[in-house]
């Protein structure tokens, strides 16, 4: 298997490389890529070092996949050329998501509409993913009428540039803002930039993306999205009302045994999910289930998961396994 990960670089990139490492992700030629300026410099893989490429080199070596973490523009101009040399792309940016033409992969809970087909595939934002698969089983057994979300997400989300301003205002010094306002000590309620009716982009993928993976338009959804300084993780706080009554128990039991998703649910020991301890695990963390009294077959819940996980690299890298577990790439001569 030959392998570009393009923006290899960045923040994402970096925890790609790292998760393809302990999956221990069938590589015979991994292939950096990055923008101009990285080209040349060295990155570190199970322990040996590659030279990183241009986005041009890459598409000449035709690998079998590559996966995007570089942003929608590079994505929206090079996935292509990729997929022309037949390589299967795997997208983390927003540019393909919504693309009737582009499938949009949860693993755990669409991988099958996955084809040979498929050249480019989206990876859906993370705080959808961490959403979506909480959503998806209680949806089977009760029917989910209307979601209501406020996410608390981490710093990593926007990137490094973020992380070296939250690490500047610890520290008192001056730098380059990645957010209009200080985010020490603050919470900032704008996720990527706004859109003419009042919503960020980011709301709008957490309202438009769950009923394209899960394949039901019918589900009305409603979200906030707020930046908080925090490192390891996205957390969501998700109302969820059902057509159908549930029990609490049973509710606890379908997420208990759901794939992905580990129950820290005890209000005696003060047990719940936190973004501290999520940090570099794969799971989705859920707790603090409890019934809306205020309304019918209504629910609350509060969602952590590192947004860089699988709320990213792990989703992706996930889709590649699928596609080679079930022979879904082109056929490399060379490989
Ligand atoms: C955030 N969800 O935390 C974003 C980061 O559409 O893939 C990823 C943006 C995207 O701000």
């Amino acid at each position: 298997m030959k392998i570009a990960v393009v923006g290899a670089t960045g923040m994402v990139g970096n925890v790609m490389l790292k998760v393809l490492a302990e999956r221990n992700f069938v590589i015979n030629e991994l292939i950096p890529v990055a923008s101009e300026k990285s080209v040349g410099k060295e990155i570190e893989y199970k322990g040996k070092k590659y030279k990183v490429v241009s986005l041009q080199d890459a598409v000449n070596m035709a690998p079998n996949i590559a996966i995007f973490s570089a942003g929608g523009d590079t994505s929206l101009e090079w996935a292509p050329k990729f997929a022309a040399v037949g390589t299967t792309v795997i997208d983390n940016s927003s540019a393909w998501r919504m693309n009737p033409n582009n499938k949009l992969v949860v693993p755990e809970i669409n991988a099958s509409v996955l084809t040979a087909e498929d050249k480019i595939i989206a990876n859906p934002n993370c705080s959808t993913i961490q959403m979506v698969l909480v959503m998806n089983p209680l949806h089977k057994k009760y029917k989910i009428k209307r979601v209501v979300v406020s996410t608390y997400q981490s710093i990593t989300g926007t990137g490094v540039k973020a992380v070296e301003q939250l690490e500047n205002e610890r520290n008192n010094k001056a730098g380059e803002m990645a957010y209009h306002y200080p985010i020490d000590k603050n919470c900032i309620p704008q996720c990527d930039v706004f859109t003419d009716n009042g919503y960020t982009k980011e709301e709008l993928k957490l309202m438009n993306e769950p009923k394209k993976i899960m394949g039901d338009d019918s589900i009305k959804l409603s979200a906030t999205a707020v930046r908080v300084p925090v490192v390891g993780g996205h957390s969501e706080s998700i109302n969820i009302e059902f057509e159908n009554d549930f029990d609490l128990a049973e509710v606890r039991k379908i997420l208990h045994e759901t794939e992905g998703i580990t129950l820290q649910d005890n209000p005696d020991t003060n047990t719940y999910p936190m973004p501290l301890y999520a940090e570099g695990k794969d799971d989705v963390f859920v707790g603090r289930i409890r019934r809306d009294e205020s309304q019918l077959n209504t629910i609350n819940m509060w969602i952590v998961t590192d947004n860089l996980r699988k709320g990213a690299a792990t989703n992706a890298v996930q889709i590649a396994e699928y596609l080679v577990e079930k022979g879904l790439l082109k056929q490399n001569v060379e490989s």
